[in-house]
């Protein structure tokens, strides 16, 4: 071969080599996936303030049983293209933990376990079961849940959106529409004016992009449509939705003394092999849907849903910044991402060599809740960890993963984080929505015949932390 021909293919391959492996590093630098030499780092040694607000969350439908009035009640029933059930083994949430009838019993659990707060989602289908009807019961039972916490000297943080709808509001077609999230602000006032004497901590919307994803993307969660452009539209008004009911309560007596959040999961989108330039581009796209267009609207009030061949949409509301006094943040861990043309196997969580697994189809990976942590303080607001719990059915995992995730929460408040506290995901077992009762991720575990709540082995290491840090 002549000198110049072999210039040429040196040319070339330089080239392909530089225009792959450049990328790969600016990923890396731009979102390192930290990683800590786990073995060196001594769980024990951790602080936590004395005003820090130790808790306990859970939501309306997962265990207050017989929440029938909403879309999730209907999906229970339905089935599937191919005539198989929505829900793991055909499951229903049915009595759920009888939460609705044994909350009393519940506050003393939280007692037990010394938390200061708990965090819970009114049900809208039980207090506007008809469009425009309230039920003063179903109000009043809230009130009393607040009073009974209160008097145990728990803060209640009320979550007003926790994944269900009304049947009527799911049928006139929900968050597609945004006329309809006039309908929740309606809502929010009525619950708002109910318990504003009781309630300081307030919670707009759980997990919008979950909500999102599940519902309008994967289809694994009512109402199980697999549709990249209308989840864009549905995810822009969801949002709308916390913005309006922000100014709402502000707006409302009183609404200037409140807290108001809303709860974003942040799942660390990674690739699985970091040289491989399809794996971070899939990852940051996913990143860039889940994770950062609702970040950036909140920071910016720009919305910008962006992926390519599939739905692309971009829209404004400038009072969306600084409609936030705090960000209630979920976290769980990260999904490592393999480059594939077909969705479907892209989507497969990949576990990283040495990773311990959850019950869920995802690893333990506490760095990530430091990163999550860090993430969301650009935001520039107090955070809350609204949610952080394991799965883990032979309850063998839970005390490490209690120890590692506090370590971290730790590691990020002495880095000097502006962490206001921290609420286990959850109280007891309950119903894991698509996966109905096979996730485990209750402190206590409940028997589905007699309700008899039981405190697990782990959860003792998060009472331990606790304890130690009042
Ligand atoms: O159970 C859910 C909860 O409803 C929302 N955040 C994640 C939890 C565990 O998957």
């Amino acid at each position: 071969m002549k000198p110049k021909s072999l210039k040429i293919i040196f040319a070339i391959l330089s080239f392909l080599i530089l225009a792959w492996f450049v990328p790969c590093i600016i990923f890396q630098i731009s979102r390192p996936q930290l990683k800590w030499d786990r073995s060196k780092i001594d769980t024990h040694k951790i602080s936590y303030p004395k005003d820090f607000l130790w808790g306990v969350a859970t939501s309306a439908h997962q265990v207050e049983g017989y929440n029938t009035n909403n879309q999730w009640y209907l999906w229970e029933s339905a089935v599937d293209e191919k005539g198989n059930p929505r829900i793991a083994g055909g499951q229903k949430s049915g009595i759920a933990c009888d939460h609705w009838n044994r909350y009393s019993q519940d506050i003393g659990l939280m007692k037990e376990l010394g938390v200061k707060s708990y965090r819970f989602s009114v049900e809208w289908s039980r207090i506007e079961p008809q469009e425009g009807v309230f039920d003063s019961m179903a109000i009043k039972h809230y009130q009393d849940v607040c009073d009974s916490l209160i008097a145990n000297g728990i803060v209640p943080m009320v979550t007003l959106h926790h994944f269900t709808n009304p049947i009527w509001f799911e049928k006139k077609g929900a968050f597609e529409k945004k006329e309809n999230v006039a309908d929740f602000i309606r809502f929010t006032e009525v619950v708002y004016l109910a318990l504003r004497d009781r309630v300081k901590l307030w919670c707009t919307i759980n997990e919008p992009a979950v909500y999102v994803v599940e519902g309008y993307f994967q289809g694994a969660n009512p109402p199980g449509k697999k549709d990249p452009k209308l989840a864009a539209v549905v995810l822009r008004n969801i949002l709308e939705a916390h913005v309006q009911a922000y100014y709402k309560i502000k707006s409302l007596p009183g609404g200037d003394q409140m807290k108001v959040g809303l709860v974003k999961n942040m799942t660390q989108m990674d690739p699985w092999r970091k040289w491989h330039l399809g794996d971070w581009v899939f990852a940051n796209l996913i990143d860039g849907v889940f994770n950062g267009t609702t970040l950036n609207f909140l920071k910016t009030g720009k919305y910008r849903f962006v992926m390519p061949t599939m739905a692309k949409l971009m829209d404004e509301n400038p009072k969306a910044k600084g409609a936030l006094d705090f960000i209630g943040l979920n976290y769980y861990s990260h999904y490592n991402y393999k480059f594939s043309f077909n969705l479907d196997k892209a989507f497969q969580a990949k576990l990283l060599p040495g990773e311990i697994k959850t019950d869920m189809d995802y690893a333990s990976y506490p760095e990530g809740f430091y990163r999550a942590i860090k993430t969301v303080s650009e935001l520039g607001v107090p955070i809350y960890i609204t949610e952080n719990g394991i799965a883990d059915a032979r309850d063998d995992r839970r005390e490490l993963f209690i120890s590692q995730y506090l370590y971290a929460v730790s590691k990020a408040l002495s880095d000097g984080y502006d962490i206001k506290g921290y609420y286990y995901w959850t109280l007891m077992d309950n119903f894991e929505w698509s996966l109905g009762y096979d996730m485990k991720f209750g402190l206590y575990s409940v028997d589905m015949i007699t309700q008899k709540r039981t405190m697990k082995q782990g959860a003792k290491r998060y009472q331990e932390i606790i304890r130690q840090s009042n």
